[in-house]
């Protein structure tokens, strides 16, 4: 009996150290489409449901707030960052000062260009590459290789405006009927791809556009409203293919609006901490993981409507 209560006050003597609070410092780019709001929604709603202290700071589209949260992250000492580079370069000296700090960088969704690859621990995100060559190679079969071409390019210097651009244009180069006449940046964002379609159309070449790419769902649905306002039929007199997957745009599918929209998977909270609770706990990852999407047309977008989670 003397020993057990030893023990027990021995068991009681010893701090019961809980287990630390993960603290990540988190900038995303904005809340410029529908695609990002989904993003944030899963990158929020998985810090909840972990327990994880989560530190988010919208830039509204502009770089230099996010290096201005990147530092304040550093400032407040969290465990992990993880951020969404709105463009691809000038990020070098903040993240010196963060490697300096000794605080490891998780890359989410978008990459960026750096000449020290030890300035980030890894990077999830989707083949932006991959996705512009599947929208070219749905492109080809659909027009068999005859289409004159107006582009919506997503922010100038992002990842994805860069490498959709490269994928589309190398699925189409064996095409000597297809050419893009017209290119233009809508930002992302549903009212300048409005703006700009709109530009396309009254332009000198405007009638003789019979395809509009667009890097993003958002664009290609502004698009379509300046294509009705012009008196023409979206998905008919002017085929759409664009990029996302949002569920707007399989509602434009089945009411013949817009053609094909290739995936590009915002829901990617689960992995993201999945990977930040390794880094942080000092475990190998992977430099780079994709992630799985697909690609919807007007005959499959009736029935993946029900199912689709953004
Ligand atoms: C792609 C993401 C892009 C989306 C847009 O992963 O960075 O940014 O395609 C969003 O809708 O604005």
């Amino acid at each position: 009996m003397y020993k057990y209560l030893i023990t027990l006050l021995i068991a009681a003597a010893v701090p019961c150290v809980a287990a630390e609070k993960l603290t990540v410092g988190f900038s995303q780019i904005g809340a410029e489409s529908a695609w990002r709001t989904a993003n944030t929604d899963s990158i929020k709603s998985e810090a909840a449901k972990r327990g994880i202290e989560l530190k988010f700071a919208d830039a509204q589209q502009k770089q230099e707030n996010q290096i201005k949260a990147l530092r304040s992250f550093i400032a407040q000492n969290v465990d992990v960052i993880a951020f969404s580079p709105v463009v691809e370069t000038g990020w070098e000296p903040v993240l010196r000062e963060i490697k300096r700090a000794g605080i490891p960088v998780v890359l989410s969704d978008r990459a960026v260009k750096v000449s020290d690859p030890s300035l980030f621990v890894t990077f999830i995100g989707s083949d932006f590459v991959e996705e512009g060559r599947r929208a070219g190679q749905w492109l080809v079969e659909k027009t068999k290789g005859k289409a004159v071409i107006a582009e919506l390019v997503g922010t100038p210097g992002s990842a994805p405006a860069v490498d959709r651009k490269k994928g589309f244009e190398e699925a189409i180069a064996a095409q000597p009927g297809m050419k893009i006449i017209k290119s233009q940046s809508g930002d992302f964002t549903r009212a300048k791809g409005k703006e700009v379609m709109e530009t396309f159309l009254k332009s000198p070449e405007g009638k003789q556009i019979t395809v509009l790419y667009a890097h993003n769902d958002d664009m290609a649905l502004g698009a379509i409203q300046a294509i009705e306002e012009a008196g023409l039929k979206p998905g008919t007199d002017i085929i759409i293919v664009s990029i996302d997957g949002v569920r707007g745009a399989f509602v434009a599918m089945v009411t013949g609006k817009l053609n094909c929209t290739v995936e590009c998977n915002p829901m990617i909270g689960s992995q993201l901490f999945d990977i930040i609770k390794k880094v942080a706990a000092g475990q190998p990852v992977p430099k780079r993981i994709a992630v799985e999407e697909g690609v919807f047309d007007q005959s499959t977008a009736a029935a993946a409507l029900p199912t689709r989670k953004y």
